[in-house]
């Protein structure tokens, strides 16, 4: 298996709008297990195949205890149904956008529809942690994130904050 970078904001590969998948093969699976490894390594509950460069319609998602069993889930070309009108407030973070986190609203459960890792077809009804999680790596794939539901002002100072921070980086780097 092997540790894939993600990439970070701004970058305009997260912008993709991401492809469904035609076959679950080798390649895909492949691809699926370097993802939940990488979303282990960085500490992250979910993760979609775009942050990893990829644009393809696939998400890992692991919400279990940490200290417990994993519990690794992965849905391919996933479709929300049945969005709850009612809504709930989370703080959100994401691995693109690092260090950064802020209250976003979504509806509180939903249902998604999606191929599982043997390709097999699959209904799930969320609610709590795992509608939101579900739903924020559904906007990975549109190439949407959680800054995008702030208020400009409040976006435009993460991002600033961010490119700075990839500043310093790359002259480290060089
Ligand atoms: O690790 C993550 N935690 C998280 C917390 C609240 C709402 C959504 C998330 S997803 C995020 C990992 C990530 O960036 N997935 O795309
Ligand atoms: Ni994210």
């Amino acid at each position: 298996m092997t540790i894939k970078t993600i990439l970070t904001e701004p970058n305009k590969i997260l912008r993709q709008v991401s492809v469904p998948v035609e076959k679950i093969g080798k390649e895909e699976q492949v691809l699926m297990d370097d993802m939940l490894e990488t979303m282990y390594m960085a500490k992250g509950i979910g993760l979609a195949a775009i942050q990893v460069g990829v644009p393809k319609r696939i998400i890992v998602m692991d919400i279990g205890n940490r200290d417990k069993e994993k519990e690794p889930m992965y849905f391919v070309n996933p479709i929300i149904k049945n969005k709850n009108s009612k809504h709930s407030t989370y703080e959100e973070g994401c691995l693109s956008v690092p260090n950064q986190f802020a209250e976003v609203n979504r509806p509180s459960s939903c249902e998604v529809e999606y191929l599982d890792y043997s390709g097999n077809k699959k209904i799930l009804k969320a609610s709590g942690l795992l509608a939101t999680c579900i739903q924020h790596e559904m906007d990975h794939l549109e190439g949407i994130l959680f800054i995008d539901y702030l208020s400009k002002l409040k976006k435009m100072m993460i991002v600033k904050k961010l490119s700075k921070q990839k500043n310093k980086v790359d002259r480290i780097v060089v």
